[in-house]
């Protein structure tokens, strides 16, 4: 077999790249080593920052997420037992949409099912070599071992994936002393918009994911069993934290997330890029991960387009100081909600007077929350030097 771009992994990161590569006409293949059914059901990401759902849109890509989705204005900040909005609407013009990730990745499979475009689910023992002149992706499928010969390979198989492991990027790393317990409910939300609330007994915030279905998170220690929290612990453990009413429903979806800061430099080795959790990882409190592995992507789709179509290698040689930068914002700024927003288990009483006047700041000043609201929407793609 043979393709221009073999890209390990569809994610977002991957499906979106291969999408963005059919529309400039330039050929791919993508290799995944989950069932179709188990990509398209994986609970993870939901919001969309306003480049995002611009790109989704402008690649024909956003079609249900315009129907379906739910387009939001702002977010409000909890904490001392207040309520306070950040208007995203007047601090930058802009919102986010509400939308999740897995619908996401379902409407990319469509389009690439559409167009004819080849994704080969469930394959193993993904194998890469010939970076540094002609790539030679080999697999398993089926039983058999098949081997894909390509001008260049996108590793967009995520933080857990093989091509990050195929040279030695210097790696920055944060752990945070915390992780996410998140839950699925079939449960109206009672709010109309995201709540991210700060209480002593921890983190706590209101998500959602459509009219009928409520997407809720509680921080809790790292090492925690999912199992280990009963229905009603959670429920009123969520009321406390969120000082607000709750509906509750069955739980569609119940997990621990770690939560961890990760960036690999460089993005490219030779002839592999790089692109979206394969690369870095934020923590998931400021709504990036899914973002960034688009605004990668949307980088290189530009970059390969110029090298495969008119020999001009400017764009690959780019890439990894390009897409860089936005990540270095995002990564701080994701850090930044983090720290300020998070109850640390060594309750140093000076770290906490810190964030409750960053927080008091924060919603008190024009420029410190239209600082938080262009960061959440999302800086424009370029914008960013
Ligand atoms: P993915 O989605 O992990 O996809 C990688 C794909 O590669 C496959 N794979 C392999 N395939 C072949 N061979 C191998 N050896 C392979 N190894 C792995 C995997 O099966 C998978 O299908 O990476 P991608 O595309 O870079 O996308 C990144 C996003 O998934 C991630 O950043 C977000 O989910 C993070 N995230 C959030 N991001 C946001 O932008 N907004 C949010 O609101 C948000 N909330 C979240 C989140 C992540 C969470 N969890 C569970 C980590 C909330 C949570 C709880
Ligand atoms: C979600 O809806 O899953 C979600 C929303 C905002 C975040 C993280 C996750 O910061």
């Amino acid at each position: 077999m043979r393709t221009q771009v073999g890209i390990v992994g569809a994610g977002p990161a991957g499906l979106l790249l291969s999408h963005l590569l059919a529309r400039a006409g330039i050929d791919s293949v993508v290799l995944e080593a989950r069932s179709r059914e188990y990509v398209q059901q994986r609970v993870r990401a939901g919001v969309l920052e306003h480049p995002t759902v611009e790109l989704l849109r402008a690649a024909g890509a956003g079609a249900r997420m315009d129907a379906e989705g739910l387009p939001h204005h702002g977010i409000s900040l909890r904490f001392d037992g207040g309520d306070h909005r950040i208007d995203f609407a007047d601090l930058t013009g802009r919102g986010i949409v509400v939308y999740g990730q897995q619908e996401v990745v379902k409407d990319l499979i469509a389009a690439r099912e559409r167009d004819g475009g080849e994704l080969r689910f469930d394959v193993s023992d993904v194998h890469v070599d010939g970076l540094d002149a002609d790539p030679v992706i080999t697999f398993t499928e089926a039983g058999e071992r098949r081997e894909l010969r390509c001008d260049v390979v996108a590793g967009c198989d995520g933080f857990h994936g093989v091509t990050r492991g195929l040279y030695a990027p210097a790696a920055f790393d944060r752990t945070y002393p915390f992780a996410w317990l998140g839950i699925l409910a079939k449960a109206a939300p009672t709010q109309d918009e995201l709540v991210y609330a700060r209480h002593d007994r921890g983190f706590a915030l209101y998500s959602m994911r459509s009219p009928e279905i409520t997407r809720l998170y509680l921080q809790v220690p790292p090492d925690t069993d999912a199992s280990s929290w009963s229905d009603a612990r959670i429920w009123d453990e969520l009321r406390v934290r969120l000082g607000t009413a709750i509906n509750e429903g069955p739980l569609i979806e119940k997990s621990v997330t770690g939560m961890r800061s990760f960036v690999a430099e460089p993005m490219r080795h030779g002839k592999l890029f790089l692109a979206g959790d394969a690369a870095h990882i934020v923590p998931p409190t400021g709504a990036k991960g899914m973002n960034l592995a688009i605004a990668d992507v949307r980088v290189l789709a530009e970059a390969l387009e110029t090298y495969l179509t008119r020999a001009d290698a400017t764009g690959i040689d780019a890439y990894s100081d390009t897409c860089l930068r936005r990540v270095w914002r995002a990564e701080h700024f994701s850090w930044w909600m983090t720290s300020m927003l998070h109850v640390f288990p060594d309750d140093d009483p000076f770290q906490s007077r810190l964030q409750t006047s960053q927080l008091r700041y924060t919603v008190s000043s024009r420029a410190a929350a239209t600082s938080l609201a262009e960061n959440y929407v999302g800086l424009d793609h370029g914008a960013v030097s």
